[in-house]
């Protein structure tokens, strides 16, 4: 029987809700074509055509030591690479197939270099494994909405064998669970249907990962898609109900609880601009201030941002990303201190932004985004409890207005943010105010 090892799984979790801030790589031979990583089914692609980028695939530029320190100048604290994605092809050097990338001219082991290069920089590794397999010869077909070749009357599913498929899937986590020393993070992607949780054969499945990577943390989509929380939401944990919950592109209103109100770590998986694997005429890219915002929102209801970046053929990420990154890590650089170890306060939302808490530090940080009265209300604080008041960026005191001890208003502390309407960082300045 399979009992919830509650102390367990707050453990493990622990460094992963402190690190707040998380990079999502996709990457594999759909960067060639340029046109998402969907390609396959989207377009209806067989096999052979698709061999034509595995022929070619040599990313001269690739240097997973520049991709792990773009990580980290943004404040990442961990990244996550697609070891295998939906079209199968591995980049890992598995002794199971030959459609890997130490088969291609490039001739390299990708997770090893990326694994090595993401230690370096002292962040957390994480690895993507894809649970569909469109390439496998096992892997069912013709009654899966998701497979290319759903409407090839040509190719069928007799034979097939979704077992052996297992076996190949089982052995290689296996592989990666075993052949690049410590793993943070393994990310499966995705269920639907009938195939979930035991048809996955996911109680053996997690038995094996636990026992070679004690430690390491797991998404929940081994039971469902990006939609749903799962067991350990429902308050009836299966042997892989995973340690976080998935959310994709969406930030939960309310945060992830489970039905006795208990906080489960979760992560918002965000596409920079509208696709995960390189897409050369997606130009539609979030701009810079939208993501930190984003990433604020996550932390103030308590989860995590994995912010994607889709590098090119050549292993070079996009333009955009790099500056996007470099935005992003200029704010980080300031106001860390309001995200790391950071997550959700009591108070109610404000509405000129947002709130983060560091209960270890007893901080609140106010992530202000317009200064409308020149006085900022600190809803719920009482003025007794107020140790400090300091702009995060500059350490500078922001005193308590005096002005602004209204009498309309006399629980509300008013912080004097000056007459300028616009504040010293437009896109998010935070207040730290320290408690006693
Ligand atoms: O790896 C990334 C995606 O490829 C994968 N999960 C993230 C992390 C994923 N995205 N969406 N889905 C899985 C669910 C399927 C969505 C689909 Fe479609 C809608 C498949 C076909 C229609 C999106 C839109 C993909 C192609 C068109």
């Amino acid at each position: 029987m399979f009992v919830f090892d509650r102390d367990a799984y707050e453990r493990r979790v622990t460094w992963y809700r402190h690190a707040r801030f998380g990079m999502f790589l996709h990457w594999g031979l759909y960067a060639i074509p340029a046109r998402g990583e969907w390609i396959r089914s989207v377009e209806q692609m067989p096999e052979e055509p698709y061999r034509r980028y595995f022929e070619e695939f040599n990313p001269v530029d690739f240097d997973a030591r520049r991709w792990a320190r773009a990580a980290k100048e943004a404040g990442m604290q961990y990244v996550v690479l697609t070891a295998k994605h939906h079209d199968g092809f591995c980049l890992f050097d598995s002794q199971y197939t030959d459609w890997k990338s130490t088969n291609t001219p490039f001739g390299r082991d990708i997770v090893r270099e990326f694994v090595d290069a993401v230690r370096a920089e002292g962040l957390r590794v994480g690895l993507y494994y894809s649970l569909l397999d469109w390439h496998h010869p096992d892997y069912p077909h013709r009654h899966d909405a998701n497979h290319p070749d759903r409407n090839n009357e040509s190719v069928s599913d007799e034979g097939r064998d979704f077992d052996r498929y297992l076996d190949y899937m089982h052995a290689q986590v296996r592989e990666l669970c075993t052949n690049y020393g410590k793993i943070d993070v393994l990310w499966f992607d995705f269920s639907y249907d009938n195939l979930r949780g035991e048809a996955w054969r996911g109680t053996e499945l997690m038995h094996m990962v636990r026992s070679l990577q004690p430690d390491v943390i797991v998404d929940n989509r081994l039971e469902v898609s990006g939609e749903g929380y799962g067991s350990l939401a429902a308050g009836e944990p299966t042997p892989y109900h995973g340690d976080f919950v998935s959310p994709e592109q969406m930030i939960p209103p309310n945060g992830i609880q489970d039905v006795h109100g208990n906080d489960l770590a979760w992560e918002a998986c965000v596409t920079m601009n509208g696709s995960w694997g390189y897409t050369a005429d997606d130009h539609a890219f979030k701009p810079a201030p939208m993501l930190i915002r984003k990433l604020v929102e996550c932390v103030s209801k308590g989860g995590n941002m994995l912010l994607n970046v889709g590098p090119d053929a050549r292993g070079r990420f996009p333009k955009q990303s790099v500056e996007i990154l470099s935005q992003i890590g200029a704010w980080m650089d300031e106001n860390h201190d309001s995200i790391y170890g950071c997550g959700r306060s009591d108070l109610p939302k404000p509405e000129y932004g947002r709130i983060t808490a560091n209960a270890e530090t007893k901080t609140l940080y106010f992530h202000v985004y317009e200064n409308s009265i020149g006085a900022l209300p600190l809803i719920g604080v009482r003025k007794e409890q107020i140790d400090s008041i300091r702009y995060l960026a500059s350490g500078a005191e922001v005193p308590i207005s005096t002005s602004w001890t209204h009498s309309d208003y006399p629980d509300i502390v008013f912080a004097d943010l000056g007459a300028d309407p616009v504040l010293p960082d437009p896109v998010d300045t935070v207040l730290a105010v320290k408690l006693r």
